[in-house]
């Protein structure tokens, strides 16, 4: 406990004796202390019960830079004028002149002082030859403003009538009021008491029976923990866990989604997303430089053929693009857009695996992991988000099995009206946006899109013809975004994010409870 912490707590104590009672904020005002050294004196006191303490709050004023010159120097408006008046009878100078002659602190006070006069009609300036000249009629006599600034420096707690002036002020950024908590302290049940009281019930205490007339202090069950500056998850992270949780319970298996680069073809081509498709040009696409090109193994030349040749030519009742489909161009690697480039690998391992075994097993799988994007930052989108998404393979499944999927997974979120709107993915057909009723936001929010993969995405991979493959798919921040009352999303990701934010932000409760 610093020195000037006991001086105060013998002052404190002294004026308690006197008066009955010690006020902080008169004190710190009356001795031009910091207030915040008494309250840390009293606080110990309170601690010990010597005194007890009765909270209290105020209004009061704090001085803005323009406040503070006003203070010193006076209105800038009128000491403009007085300044024109003091260089020539005219009362005439350039505008140039007059801003050299001025004061150059706080910032923009020339302007400040420009305006204001011009406002008050003190000054005229004539733009063709940049001069201002004081107004015969400026009365530069008497100075309100300063003298009201004055007036609350004197007494920094605003009366009540002075309540549309401190407004006035505070728009034109003078001052500002902010509310001010001190403390009336009176005798405590250790008042007087100068035996220091104990804190630990130590050996030597016991030793000779001392601890029979020692005074201890009693426990402050309300002190803060010590802060244990511990790791902490990301708040993204805390939601992701939530979801990968929610996922793994209900049976689905996560995707190794560790490769942020992928080629075209698994990306792109291998979804029958066409080489023209406008996604897959460099305004939305992140290409790599180096390596460039993904080389294509052997083990998939046939399969690749059966791409090559859907995207020309179709089959599988499929007209397909019909356009030159380039081998080239599927292998250009690049920043995967969508962790769908990982479901369509895991589905033509399985294809695989079918060939190999000639046993379909059905499968449950889920990913969440970051993609990337080439898009328009705003407030709600980076060039990267994570994308959840969801896969079921089997057979006889169907768009009632992915709309009861959907009601199941986005329920368990707190989200138990659902909303579907077609919608087309180069890669699903049918293909629903699906928006949920968010009863935090009070309204229906688009949570997410979802379909079922296409043969001509399917059938090349060598996968049964009677297997459907149900998907979905949502981000990772939105939910957080709206969890965490976050508006922008540079306040969730990035260098912009406060660490000590993160630390102090909740766990992430969006399980329905009635689950
Ligand atoms: O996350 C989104 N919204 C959302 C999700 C959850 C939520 O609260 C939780 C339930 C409690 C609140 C909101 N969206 C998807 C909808 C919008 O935010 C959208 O504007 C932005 N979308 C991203 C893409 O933006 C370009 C979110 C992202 C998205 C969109 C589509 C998919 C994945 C992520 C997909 C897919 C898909 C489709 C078919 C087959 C496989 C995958």
């Amino acid at each position: 406990m610093e020195p000037h912490t006991d001086n105060f707590k013998e002052t404190i104590h002294h004026l308690i004796n006197t008066n009955g009672s010690f006020n902080s904020l008169s004190y710190s005002f009356e001795k031009n202390v910091p207030h915040q050294d008494i309250v840390g004196a009293l606080k110990s006191m309170e601690m010990s019960e010597t005194v007890v303490l009765q909270k209290d709050e105020k209004n009061q004023i704090e001085f803005l830079d323009e406040g503070r010159f006003i203070l010193s120097h006076g209105s800038p408006n009128i000491m403009l004028v007085q300044l024109l008046l003091k260089s020539n009878p005219e009362g005439k100078l350039s505008k140039a002149k007059a801003l050299d002659l001025f004061p150059k602190e706080p910032k923009n006070i020339f302007d400040r002082a420009f305006s204001i006069a011009m406002k008050l009609k003190q000054i005229t300036y004539d733009k063709t030859k940049d001069e201002i000249t004081a107004s015969k009629t400026a009365d530069t006599s008497v100075d309100n403003v300063q003298a009201d600034l004055l007036r609350f420096q004197k007494d920094p707690h605003p009366q009540k009538q002075d309540e549309q002036l401190l407004k006035q002020y505070s728009k034109d950024k003078l001052l500002k009021e902010s509310k001010i908590v001190f403390w009336n302290a009176t005798k405590g049940p250790n008042f007087g008491e100068t035996r220091k009281a104990e804190t630990d019930l130590t050996i030597e205490l016991l030793h000779n029976d001392d601890w029979k007339n020692s005074k201890f202090k009693s426990y402050n069950f309300n002190a803060k923990g010590k802060e244990h500056n511990t790791g902490a998850l990301h708040p993204l992270l805390k939601v992701r866990s939530q979801y990968r949780q929610m996922l793994l319970e209900l049976g689905f298996h996560e995707m190794p989604t560790s490769n942020f680069v992928e080629s075209s073809f698994w990306n792109f081509d291998s979804l029958f997303q066409p080489q023209q498709h406008p996604a897959r040009d460099a305004h939305d696409t992140f290409f790599l430089i180096n390596p460039k090109f993904s080389k294509i193994n052997d083990a998939l030349k046939d399969y690749f053929n059966r791409v090559k040749d859907v995207h020309e030519n179709g089959g599988y009742g499929s007209t397909g693009w019909k356009y030159n489909w380039s081998a080239e161009e599927s292998c250009k690697n690049l920043l995967r857009t969508h962790t769908t480039a990982v479901s369509s690998k895991i589905l033509y391992k399985m294809a695989c695996e079918y060939k190999l075994t000639g046993i379909f097993k059905p499968a449950k799988l889920f990913s969440i992991d970051r993609v990337f994007r080439n898009e328009s930052l705003d407030k709600t989108h980076l060039a990267e988000f994570h994308q959840i998404e969801g896969v079921i393979a089997d057979r006889n499944i169907g768009l009632g099995h992915l709309m009861g999927v959907l009601e199941d997974f986005f329920q368990r979120f707190g989200i138990k009206r659902l909303r579907y709107k077609p919608t087309f993915n180069p890669y699903t057909e049918p293909s629903m946006e699906v928006y949920g009723f968010h009863e935090k936001l009070n309204k229906w929010v688009e949570i997410g899109n979802s379909g079922i993969f296409r043969p001509e995405m399917l059938l090349p991979m060598g996968l049964p013809e009677d297997v459907q493959v149900i998907a979905w798919g949502l981000s990772l921040e939105r939910p957080t975004m709206i969890n965490y009352g976050i508006e922008n999303i540079r306040e969730l990701f990035g260098h912009e994010v406060k660490i000590s934010d993160t630390r102090k932000s909740s766990i992430y409760c969006l399980l329905n409870e009635n689950v």
